[in-house]
């Protein structure tokens, strides 16, 4: 019982630390793809990821996405057209959801509290 606790705990903060390896990771280039198993967004400095990234995304094949709020007000993260509307996040709260969408194109996404300096693009791809 205990050992299985302490596995628990163990297998967290692995994968939470993978996690924020790949936030880290694709932080450095702009863009963002579902190559990996799922993308972080750090909602930081009225930004997201430093850049506001481009996410790509493949047709039919939904991206898990993680939105992490560090900074010490309020935010959301929105995109109208695929139906994605985290609600405000807290300072120190995430978000987790799948971008998904079975057409191709651009998707504008965007903090409703800080358009235009919170925002970016979701391209999803053939
Ligand atoms: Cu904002």
């Amino acid at each position: 019982m205990k050992n299985n606790i302490i596995a628990i705990i163990a297998i967290s903060f692995i994968i939470v630390g993978s996690l924020w390896g790949i936030g880290n990771i694709v932080s450095q280039d702009n863009t963002l793809s579902s190559k990996n198993e799922g993308i972080i967004m750090l909602m930081k400095d009225n930004k997201f990821n430093v850049t506001n990234p481009d996410i790509t995304v493949k047709i039919n094949q939904p991206l898990k996405i993680s939105i992490a709020n560090q900074d010490f007000r309020k935010h959301d993260f929105i995109v109208d057209d695929l139906n994605i509307n985290t609600g405000f996040i807290s300072s120190g709260q995430d978000f987790t959801t799948l971008i998904a969408s079975d057409k191709a194109g651009y998707y504008r996404y965007y903090c409703s509290i800080h358009p235009g300096i919170m925002e970016g693009k979701i391209i999803v791809t053939d």
